[in-house]
């Protein structure tokens, strides 16, 4: 146990927990360790520093979308990522409570994964058609809202078009959403792509506060999104992850003798360096700060 708190709910790599008091009956701690995940197993190794790069992160991003939130009269739920128990300083956020949407909004600007499977069958994603001849990795030619409902904890989210948005959150609130999750993944894919990083897609989880729409839960990090590398970006294959690929190519590598089926063996020291240094500098190119 990382605080002294009630536990609220348990992710693969966060937790989250009842930070309320009589003055502020309204606040939750999210705690975000440094397990890292890949195919659907949490890593025996923990990856150093990872909680507190993606918590810094998060916290960058709420600033730099605070005016595309503006413009659609929301706000986010951070409150401090400072005044959080010592034991996790750096890697946690005191937020607001909010009354979270049953919806995963997911924005793509990028073919992949299940989105490309489902553009082979359909020629669409959803209820967008796209253009002939996209291949995996392919810039869509506009972003695509792809929404899904949220699984229960190691169950994959499950995809659902904009009508079942609609009956659950009411058509307006889930055009807002949409239009939402588009202009703040929009100004995330523009200031990585100045920092030599592809944002290929993002989930945003939203909550109310009253009646206003709350941008909630992490924000454009490398767990909530999938970085590429600008650089080696090249469609037409798998493209490789900015942060996950060195433990990704080395589970998957006669190496570590994994068999798919069980747990995965522990990282070499040489891999959990790599990957911590993907993390330190994805960070230190977006925000233009020195990780310390
Ligand atoms: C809330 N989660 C996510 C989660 C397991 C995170 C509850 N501001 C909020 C938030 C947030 N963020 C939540 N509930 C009420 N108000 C977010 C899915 C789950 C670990 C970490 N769970």
């Amino acid at each position: 146990m990382s605080v002294d708190l009630p536990l609220v709910a348990r992710g693969k790599v966060r937790e989250v927990y009842d930070c309320s008091t009589p003055a502020h009956p309204d606040r939750l701690l999210l705690v975000a360790s440094d397990r890292i995940s890949a195919y659907d197993w949490v890593l025996p190794t923990p990856i150093p520093d990872k909680g507190r790069v993606l918590t810094q992160l998060s916290v960058w991003w709420f600033d730099q979308l605070q005016p595309v939130l503006a413009s659609f009269g929301a706000t986010h739920h951070l409150v401090s990522a400072t005044d959080v128990p010592a034991s996790v300083a750096g890697r946690a956020m005191l937020v607001r409570r909010l009354d979270m949407l049953p919806v995963e909004c997911v924005a793509r600007g990028y073919l992949s994964g299940g989105g490309t499977k489902e553009y082979e069958r359909t020629g669409s994603i959803r209820d967008v058609v796209l253009p002939a001849g996209l291949v995996e990795g392919s810039q869509l030619p506009s972003p695509v809202f792809t929404p899904s409902t949220k699984a229960e904890l190691g169950d994959h989210d499950e995809p659902i078009d904009f009508a079942r948005v609609m009956s659950l959150v009411g058509a307006p609130r889930a055009e807002e959403l949409r239009e939402l999750t588009l202009a703040l993944y929009r100004r995330g894919a523009e200031i990585a792509r100045d920092a030599g990083i592809v944002l290929a897609d993002t989930k945003f989880e939203f909550g109310l506060a009253g009646e206003s729409l709350v941008l909630g839960d992490e924000v454009l990090t490398p767990d909530s999104s999938r970085f590429w590398p600008a650089s080696s970006w090249a469609p037409g294959a798998a493209q490789p992850s900015y942060d996950k690929q060195f433990v990704r190519d080395w589970l998957t590598s006669p190496a570590s003798g994994w068999d798919r089926a069980s747990e995965p063996p522990p990282l070499p020291d040489d891999v959990v360096a790599a990957t911590r240094e993907r993390y330190v500098t994805a960070y230190e190119r977006l925000t233009g700060q020195q990780f310390t």
